[in-house]
């Protein structure tokens, strides 16, 4: 009965025990690896538990099988101390499982939620069927496009000019909708230079599936002589 309370208190100590040493090593969180992380957790997580359920539940099928067409089955007999274990301790190693990756959730939601302090602004504003981008410290606007600087977490300042839209790209795990008459948020953290899409994932009208646009992440330098040329030119495109 010891063993057992030892064991019991270890599985429901474990996700306390993971998630302290989860956490190590801090500097500017990148919620897209955290979200392949606990995607790819997940998966390994509910692969095992099904392989393991599959497992007994084929045991069970052959090991009981009746072997006479008149053969009736009977019941286990288990202790009531026996019946409790078996049913508790199982129970709580996937909950043990449940919780770790309850926890994890928690402390990627407050990554997405925190936004670095040293994030460049972004504004946008969804409309049927587009998204204008602005660049509120430097009066630039576009459509469609973002020019982002690589290696600096980006704060898209989000709202709508008509019905509810919702900002997705996909490649940064990062969505959230654009109300009207409402300022929402993201960040995202571009580290290498490239091309994603930015679409809308939320359906609002006929041309709905035409609010994409592209999201480019070019160097430091090149960015700053894009907001320079674009300045010049009075920026709308
Ligand atoms: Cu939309």
């Amino acid at each position: 009965m010891k063993d057992r309370s030892v064991i019991l208190g270890l599985i429901l100590l474990a996700p306390i025990i993971l998630f302290s040493t989860a956490h190590a090593g801090e500097g500017i969180p990148d919620p897209r690896a955290g979200w392949n992380e606990l995607w790819h957790e997940l998966m390994i997580d509910i692969t095992l538990i099904g392989l393991v359920f599959a497992g007994v539940t084929v045991y069970f099928m052959v090991r009981y099988k009746r072997q006479r067409p008149d053969e009736e089955g009977g019941s286990f007999k288990l202790t009531p101390l026996g019946a409790f274990g078996w049913t508790l301790i199982p129970a709580f190693i996937f909950m043990a499982d449940d919780i770790f990756l309850a926890a994890k959730n928690f402390e990627l939601w407050n990554d997405y939620r925190n936004v670095p302090e040293n994030a460049y602004v972004v504004e946008v504003e969804a409309y049927m069927w587009g998204w204008n981008v602005k660049y509120p410290d430097e009066g630039i606007e576009v459509n469609n496009e973002m020019y982002v600087p690589q290696g600096r977490p980006i704060m898209v300042r989000l709202t709508s000019r008509d019905v509810v839209h919702s900002f997705f790209i996909p490649d940064f795990r990062v969505k959230w909708d654009a109300l009207p008459g409402r300022t929402t948020y993201l960040w995202f953290y571009p580290k290498e230079r490239g091309e994603h899409v930015m679409t809308c994932t939320e359906y609002c009208g006929l041309l709905h599936s035409n609010m994409y646009g592209k999201i480019k992440v070019i160097s430091q330098d090149e960015f700053s002589s894009w907001i320079e040329k674009n300045k010049k030119e009075g920026g709308a495109v």
